[in-house]
């Protein structure tokens, strides 16, 4: 088979969850990226998950990007960690606007702490009505954003993911090279018993 039209037909999934506090603004930035909208009397607070999906093309392979968006009021937490598990990004939103950004961080921090080899971008939202604070961003990633405004946040979405689907696509690349099998070579045939050389 001709092996560039296996990769052009294949689509690699790509899972994004975004969680933070109640009110921080995550469906507000996913409606901005995916469907260029922003209604600041569009309040209704997300119940349980909602789920969209985009398809990006990116050195000639087409990248599924599935995106959970998490209801942040308290009662949907212990439901949390069904979402984030096995995701490839967690996006960490946090409010700009309110002057607890630290212990909103250290709270999802911690909640998303077992899982550590998923990456994590921290997401601070609502950039045009922001407070003036000190942020600890641990070394991770940060953006600041504004859905109002559409400010950093397809930059934002495009970098990450465009960072993600070439790492997964590294990491297929290794695994299918460790998974094949060992080829003999003109020195080394095994007959069975023993290595000929
Ligand atoms: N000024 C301003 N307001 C924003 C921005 N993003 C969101 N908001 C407002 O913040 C409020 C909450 O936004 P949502 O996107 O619903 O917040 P959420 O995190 O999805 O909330 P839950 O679903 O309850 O967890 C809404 O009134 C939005 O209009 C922003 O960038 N700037
Ligand atoms: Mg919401």
């Amino acid at each position: 088979m001709n092996s560039n039209i296996f990769q052009n037909s294949e689509i690699i999934s790509l899972k994004c969850v975004i969680i933070g506090d109640a009110n921080s603004g995550k469906t507000s930035l996913i409606n901005r990226y995916i469907n260029s909208y922003f209604n600041q009397f569009d309040i209704a607070p997300t119940i349980g998950s909602s789920f969209s999906h985009k398809t990006i093309h990116r050195n000639n392979k087409t990248y599924r990007i599935d995106i959970w968006d998490t209801a942040g009021q308290e009662r949907y937490r212990s439901l949390m960690p069904m979402y984030y598990r096995k995701a490839d990004i967690i996006f960490i939103c946090f409010d700009l606007s309110s002057t607890n950004c630290s212990r909103q961080i250290e709270y999802w921090l911690s909640e998303v702490n077992k899982f550590l080899t998923t990456k994590i971008i921290l997401v601070g939202t609502k950039s045009d009505m922001k407070i003036e604070q000190k942020i600890d961003t641990k070394n991770l990633d940060y953006f600041e954003t504004s859905a109002k405004l559409a400010q950093n946040v397809t930059e934002m979405f495009d970098r990450c993911l465009n960072e993600t689907c070439d790492t997964k696509v590294q990491y297929k690349t290794s695994m299918e090279i460790v998974l094949q099998e060992p080829q003999e070579t003109q020195e080394t045939k095994n007959c069975g018993i023993c290595t000929i050389q």
